[in-house]
């Protein structure tokens, strides 16, 4: 049985071709920079949406009737999406993917039915990943949609919440360990509040803490050793997300003695929704050697929240592969599409189409990026912007041998500042482009 018929493995057929099902930049062998396209950018397809997302949104019903799931309830419809979705990620050339567990498995009528569901659906995957060798980038547990994670999970103001969150967690780090997951994602799905009123804010935030204290322990005790990550997002659901964004998720985890097990799993959308943009994001966590993972989608900016869409802009990809390069590339990560197609399109086709468009735009970018990196004319434009830190008293000062009495004497003995350098931001601009264009 399969699901595509009329599709056939996708394939690189080049820059020119019109066909709307290859690869037009995506080429998996292709070496850039001494690694694989494939090596570098790790594509891994998000089973949540793809696989599980119908369309639906708070004004209208779901569009997508998948014709798999047709007359499939329960269990049954549960196993045969894993089915159909390793068909898919195989015709795709995708070789990683994600999971919650509440979108693997129908959670029943008590927990312990959700956990013998899990275990019956993990040795589908497991046959799936022998079968095709694709593998799992990361897993999580969904802590957000069941009403008894109304007020949060891990910052609820109901213990009893965080003991069925952390019931969840012991059993999604289990499968995740089963299934040779690398990663392991923690987003505060309904960790923040909406009102500070009636917030306990420390207190929330110590849970939060301890939570995740709690499963770094587990993870210790079955071998699990796959990296942690945790997901910034400054808001939505809740009104103020605690993960807000990398400085805010960075400080957290550096105070609560978090930082040498947990990285950062960036998306897109997030960093747009916190006023950033997602390259800065990768910059951020990159310099304090936290950029573990990326969820790789795009926001609309005319729209306040998490649009999830399937990233096509070259330059949002050129900016990203160029920061993720800079900071040495992904280890345990990769580039997740936590996107979906929009409601309206709801043919299956259209599942490919929006893969295929973020695959290419994201081998453009990592072609573009690795041109830029290759000329070493961006990089000596800054070092050159930066030149006055090299030598004399800039060396002196970065080499701590300095403080502000002998700078006093030093500025004083000068009397006057020398001749700034320009910002040149539109050459920087113009070099870029000449990068993004080359004919
Ligand atoms: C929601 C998040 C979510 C996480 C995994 O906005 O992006 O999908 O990636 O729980
Ligand atoms: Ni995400
Ligand atoms: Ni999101």
């Amino acid at each position: 049985m399969t699901a595509f018929p009329e599709i056939s493995k996708i394939h690189y057929e080049g820059p020119d071709s019109k066909n709307p099902l290859a690869f037009r930049f995506y080429n998996p062998e292709e070496i850039i920079e001494g690694k694989s396209m494939a090596e570098h950018l790790k594509f891994s397809c998000a089973f949540w949406h793809t696989i599980c997302a119908d369309g639906s949104d708070p004004f209208g019903l779901g569009t997508m009737f998948r014709p798999w799931d047709m007359e499939k309830i329960g269990m049954e419809k549960a196993i045969n999406r894993v089915n159909v979705f390793f068909e898919f990620c195989e015709k795709l050339q995708i070789p990683y993917y994600c999971f919650h567990d509440r979108d693997i498995a129908p959670e029943g009528e008590t927990l312990a039915e959700f956990q013998a569901n899990l275990d019956e659906v993990t040795k589908v995957f497991k046959e799936q990943q022998q079968r095709t060798g694709i593998k799992l980038l990361w897993g999580t547990a969904n802590m957000f949609s069941n009403p008894r994670y109304m007020h949060g999970a891990a910052t609820s103001c109901h213990a009893d919440s965080f003991a069925f969150a952390a019931a969840q967690v012991k059993k999604a780090l289990e499968i995740t360990k089963e299934l040779g997951g690398t990663g392991y994602t923690f987003w505060g799905g309904r960790e923040g509040y909406q009102c500070l009123w009636n917030t306990d804010m420390k207190r929330e935030i110590d849970h939060l803490a301890a939570f995740m204290h709690m499963a770094v322990d587990y993870a210790k005790e079955i071998g699990f050793t796959g990296q942690f990550y945790f997901e910034p997002k400054p808001k939505e659901p809740t009104k103020h997300q605690y993960d807000f964004d990398c400085a805010a998720c960075i400080n957290f985890l550096r105070a609560y003695g978090l930082q040498d097990h947990v990285k950062m799993n960036i998306e897109t959308n997030h960093a747009t929704l916190a006023g950033h943009t997602v390259e800065h994001e990768l910059d951020y966590a990159g310099m304090q050697g936290m950029l573990g993972s990326v969820d790789a989608n795009t926001g609309d900016l005319l729209l306040g929240w998490d649009t999830d869409q399937f990233p096509t802009d070259i330059y949002l990809t050129t900016k990203m592969m160029l920061y993720i390069l800079k900071h040495g590339g992904f280890t345990t990560g990769g580039l997740n599409f936590d996107a979906k197609v929009r409601r309206e399109s709801f043919e299956p086709n259209d599942l490919f189409y929006a893969h295929i468009g973020g695959m290419d735009a994201f081998a453009k970018g990592l072609k573009i990026a690795a041109a830029i990196r290759k000329s070493g004319e961006w990089e000596q434009m800054i070092a050159q912007r930066y030149h006055s830190w090299d030598s004399g008293i800039g060396a002196e000062i970065e080499a701590g041998k300095h403080n502000l009495k002998t700078l006093a004497n030093y500025a004083l003995e000068k009397g006057n500042i020398a001749p700034l350098s320009s910002g040149h931001q539109e050459l920087f601009e113009n070099v870029i482009n000449r990068y993004m264009f080359t004919d």
